[in-house]
């Protein structure tokens, strides 16, 4: 920016980064939500079509990173930041008007999308705070505190409709039953309409909760399969993954059975290298495959240079012609790990000065192979 003499002004700037190795936690809300879903009829109590709100949240992860976790129910979603995030320099009005914005333009751009005959009669707006967890317990603590909010609202709207719907009671008359009822009545109540609430869908029992595609265990989850709208999009889609689940975040088995989620990236980066490590020895052979193969490859592209120049040197394990003088087929035998014998089989087509810059970058001396 060119200096002015305005330049001053931008003292009045206050800092607002926030305090160090507390997890951050963005929590978006629907503004008067109430209205908005009235007025664009969403099936009650719960509406698929609202899944939307999964979309936009999935654009929210791919602009944070750092965004290990986000949970979703009703009208609202809570997106949880690594505690050692650096992101946007941890300045709060930064994140949370990103997250905001960003889950708003994705929740219109998408909208046509999950309401094909429903249009947009006016645009929605969503409220978003920042809120500080000191520990991986009070972390835990919130999400289950907005997963009991779901389960609490879920039962409660379930059997208030229901008593609509299916009973013919007014609103008010539904409203009067269920007063001062308790979980076990709401489930009598629903049964006795035939409806038996755990066999409800979990996506409304339980919610959403979003996680990168890297945490997948096997045959679990649907990584997010949402059609990109333009070739620009799928670009910017493509940096991130996001599985989709619907399960409990209350007890512990889900956070054992995804330890990384609440580790500070520094452990992340630790774990991924011993895991690799193992993974490694498990699966030494074709590791040292790659190796070996990587270092062939150089090997035959080198050598390739120095034939073309003299000739005539040969190695004893590799067989080369030149077809063309931009063309090369090769037949090679490579070492596994064990010292079996591997046949390679290329056909190179390199220009000779693409194969001279290459030979030059590597600086890889012959004997090296
Ligand atoms: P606020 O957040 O203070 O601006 O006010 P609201 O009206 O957004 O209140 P809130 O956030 O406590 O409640 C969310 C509203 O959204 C609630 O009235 C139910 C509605 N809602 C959310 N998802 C669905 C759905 O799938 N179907 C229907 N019918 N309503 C939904
Ligand atoms: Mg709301
Ligand atoms: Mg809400």
């Amino acid at each position: 920016m060119a200096k002015s003499r305005f330049e001053y002004v931008r003292d009045f700037e206050e800092s607002d980064a926030v305090m160090k190795q507390c997890f951050i936690v963005l929590r978006i809300d629907g503004s008067n939500f109430h209205r908005f879903s009235d007025k664009h009829g969403f099936v009650k109590p719960n509406d698929e079509r609202a899944l939307l709100a999964n979309r936009a949240a999935h654009g929210v992860m791919q602009i944070m990173p750092d965004c290990t976790i986000a949970y979703g129910q009703s009208d609202e979603y809570s997106f949880v930041l690594r505690p050692d995030t650096t992101v946007h320099g941890r300045r709060r009005q930064k994140l949370v008007s990103l997250a905001v914005s960003k889950f708003t333009a994705v929740y219109q751009f998408y909208w046509a999308h999950f309401f094909p005959e429903t249009a947009l009669l006016y645009p929605p707006a969503f409220d978003g705070r920042l809120v500080l967890y000191p520990s991986d317990k009070i972390l835990r603590d919130y999400l289950a505190w907005r997963q009991v909010d779901c389960h609490i609202n879920n039962l409660y709207n379930t059997t208030f409709h229901s008593l609509i719907q299916k009973q013919g009671l007014t609103a008010s008359e539904s409203e009067k039953r269920l007063s001062k009822t308790l979980s076990k009545e709401k489930n009598e109540i629903l049964f006795q309409l035939g409806i038996n609430y755990n066999d409800e869908k979990d996506i409304f029992k339980k919610g959403s909760v979003l996680i990168g595609a890297e945490n997948r265990k096997e045959n679990e989850g649907e990584i997010d399969l949402w059609e990109a709208q333009s070739s620009e999009e799928s670009k910017h889609l493509q940096k991130r993954q996001v599985l989709v689940l619907h399960v409990d975040i209350i007890k512990d088995p889900f956070w054992q059975r995804y330890p990384n989620l609440l580790l500070p990236l520094e452990e992340v980066k630790k774990a991924r290298k011993r895991q690799l490590q193992t993974d490694c020895n498990k699966k030494n052979n074709e590791y040292l495959f790659i190796l070996v193969f990587y270092h062939a490859l150089v090997f035959v592209i080198l050598d390739f240079n120095i034939i073309r120049k003299s000739k005539t040197q040969k190695r004893a394990n590799a067989l080369y012609y030149c077809s063309s003088s931009r063309q090369a087929h090769l037949n090679m035998k490579i070492l596994d790990s064990d010292h079996r014998s591997i046949q390679l089989y290329f056909h190179i087509s390199i220009r000779p000065r693409a194969l001279r810059q290459l030979g030059a970058a590597c600086h890889l001396p012959y004997h090296q192979f």
